[in-house]
């Protein structure tokens, strides 16, 4: 079990289990006629310093890169949201694979699987878990509701870019090592990290020693103290797809506006941690790369709007 621990060092994470999944009773069907659009906050562009010196590799060189104007997804998208895009467009395969992964489950001893569920010719959310950050869904699956989102409401979504991820964790760009601040979180409540109530199952997981945010696994959205911008969870609970492809260094170009990251690759970009990392994970410039195929119960989204 341990093993699956490991996959945030670095770039492979994530394992697709085929469980038959068991039809649900008392679940909530959101049909496609009903549109929660997601809630955003407007974010003031500026010039900042992406990257670390004091991180991995990856995280260098630190460059200055300017962002404009956007608005970014004030929560992480939830199983609610994604269950009415669900029942608009149909659990599609791209790559030979669904954008959901229904019979996704973290193991087997956990009890901790996909919350949304196939009955009847519809999609359904087991009842509760309409606010819990929708998971097992990968990287084509989170391009694909942005997508369907402005095809419905005539905005421009998206994925956000790594870079105006990384601006919004640094509270537009400030020089701090976490979402709230530098030091380890004690004391605070910022985020669904890997704490006291996780190591009690995972005993050798590294944790913020002395934090209990009382949550073992996901939790729902808008639980934690939001950062300075209003926006919730960037820190934990799950990691986030980005718009960009992964690249193992950024390129050392100063005062590009509005990077993209790398043309081409194999693996999108990740941020912002989960319910399973510790602080290490958890720093505003630390970025995972992962299959753009790939699915997890810490591994979800949140939209981006042009402004
Ligand atoms: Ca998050």
């Amino acid at each position: 079990m341990i093993n699956k621990i490991k996959i945030i060092s670095g770039c492979m994470l994530f394992f697709i289990t085929i469980i038959k999944v068991n039809c649900q009773t008392s679940g909530i069907n959101f049909q496609p006629n009903v549109i929660t659009v997601p809630e955003t906050v407007l974010v003031k562009g500026g010039t900042f310093k992406l990257g670390s010196e004091d991180g991995e590799v990856n995280e260098k060189p630190v460059h200055t890169v300017i962002v404009s104007d956007f608005y970014i997804g004030k929560y992480e998208v939830t199983n609610k949201e994604f269950c009415e895009f669900l029942n608009d467009k149909g659990n599609n395969k791209e790559k030979v694979i669904e954008w959901i992964n229904l019979s996704g489950k973290w193991d087997d001893d956990t009890l901790q699987k996909c919350n949304i569920y196939l009955s009847e010719g519809k999609f359904w959310v087991k009842k509760g878990y309409e606010d819990y950050p929708v998971t097992f869904v990968n990287w084509y699956g989170a391009k694909a509701y942005c997508d369907w989102l402005s095809e419905k409401t005539g905005k421009q979504y998206r994925l956000p870019t790594e870079t105006e991820w990384e601006y919004v964790a640094r509270n537009c760009g400030q020089n701090i090592k976490y979402v709230w601040g530098n030091e380890p979180p004690v004391g605070k409540h910022p985020g669904n990290f890997a704490d006291e109530s996780l190591k009690r199952i995972y005993p050798d997981i590294r944790i913020a020693p002395g934090y209990n945010d009382s949550y073992v696994f996901v939790a729902p959205v808008g639980k934690f103290e939001p950062n300075v911008l209003g926006i919730y969870d960037l820190a934990g609970n799950v990691w986030e797809w980005c718009s960009d492809w992964f690249s193992h260094q950024y390129d050392n170009s100063d005062g590009v506006k509005n990077p993209v990251g790398a043309k081409s690759g194999d693996m999108k970009v990740a941020r912002g941690g989960s319910w399973l990392d510790g602080p290490g994970q958890l720093r505003v410039s630390r970025r995972v790369g992962l299959d753009p195929k790939s699915n997890s119960l810490n591994l979800g989204f949140r939209v981006a709007m042009e402004k």
